[in-house]
């Protein structure tokens, strides 16, 4: 980014004085849970437990990390493992054992999302934009959602940054993680915020413990996933469409939509895939263009929730049956919302098999 062109940030309060705002909050209860998206991801497992380090440095009180669904990719259950993180499953947490409750990565009202009944949400720090949102800085006491910024594990980086607290090995290296993964080390949606914090919490990272959790052992499951999902993939003039069909995981839709982005002529990726009853939805563009609203032009008119940050969008669609003519349907649905998106005639899409011959 050329400083002499950036324009001047809006007035905000100072990041100094949220760290404040956080602390003096949480000086103010007991004991806090935090809680993230569904099945979290690397950026919300590193904001999650950067949190809990900010909590006990800088007001002394306990707190547990508690999720609702799965850890599911290899290198988010390598991240667990090699930082012997612990958490507790929601349903069966004592919500009055905690007088304080955080959503990290994500917001009340999101889709993947759920909360139980009776908590009401203190403390929200995020970074996705999404139609879904509930609430707003009036609801929640520290509500922090900063859509410029590229990991949520940057904005909590930030406040032990602001507060002068010293992160341990354990949570330096989750954030780093976070927002490694994020940003594409660096290299998408990153904001000077995001580089500042990945500097404060370099000298302080567990380098062998990252390395294990960036380049874990893979299943063979994983592998005959991949080969049936390159198998689908249908490539039209700068943009890659790939529908799983049935997929083994919210995850590998968003991992194959990684891998495809990086084919050479891609823009824009937009990949699906049917886990139970939902269908989830990852999109990924080169840097320039909006993921997100290419990802609702796409999901117009389903009943569904999205969200998304510059180049990197996902999202689900409930369908009321998961039968196979169901599924081919709304993929084809999606599919023709996507081409009239970007302007693309429809028909001609080549397979990666057309082109080996
Ligand atoms: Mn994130």
């Amino acid at each position: 980014m050329n400083p002499t062109t950036r324009p001047t940030p809006a007035v905000r309060p100072s990041t100094g004085s949220q760290a404040q705002r956080l602390r003096d909050l949480l000086r103010s209860r007991k004991r806090l849970l935090v809680m993230t998206h569904k099945n979290p991801d690397p950026d919300s497992l590193g904001g999650a437990l950067g949190l809990q380090e900010f909590a006990r440095l800088a007001a002394g009180i306990d707190s547990r990390l508690a999720i609702s669904g799965k850890i599911l990719r290899a290198e988010n259950q390598a991240m667990v493992r090699e930082l012997g993180m612990q958490m507790d499953r929601l349903d069966q947490t004592k919500i009055t054992d905690f007088d304080c409750f955080a959503l990290v990565d994500t917001q009340p009202g999101f889709g993947h999302t759920p909360i139980p009944a009776g908590i009401q949400v203190d403390i929200v720090i995020d970074h996705h934009v999404c139609a879904d949102a509930k609430c707003g800085p009036d609801d929640v006491p520290y509500f922090d959602v900063r859509p410029d910024i590229g990991a949520t594990s940057s904005i909590v980086a930030n406040l032990l940054l602001e507060a002068n607290l010293v992160p341990s090995a354990q949570a330096a290296t989750a954030l780093a993680y976070g927002i490694r993964t994020d940003t594409a080390d660096l290299s998408r949606n990153v904001s000077e915020l995001d580089l500042r914090a990945f500097e404060f919490l370099s000298p302080r990272i567990d380098r062998q413990k990252l390395a294990a959790i960036t380049n874990p052992r893979l299943p063979v499951a994983y592998f005959q996933a991949l080969k049936d999902a390159l198998q689908k993939v249908r490539l039209y003039d700068g943009l890659t469409l790939c529908s799983l069909g049935r997929a083994t995981s919210a995850e590998m839709v968003a991992e194959v939509a990684d891998l495809l982005l990086r084919m050479e002529g891609v823009r824009a990726v937009f990949c699906g895939g049917l886990v139970g009853q939902s269908y989830y939805v990852s999109v990924r563009t080169e840097i320039g263009m909006d993921a997100w609203s290419l990802l609702r032009a796409g999901m117009e008119g389903e009943q569904g929730s999205c969200g998304g940050h510059g180049s990197v969008a996902g999202g689900s669609i409930v369908l009321d049956s998961a039968d196979q003519r169901a599924l081919r349907r709304l993929e084809r649905r999606l599919e023709r919302n996507v081409l009239r998106a970007l302007g693309i005639a429809g028909g001609n899409a080549a397979s990666l098999t057309d082109r080996d011959e």
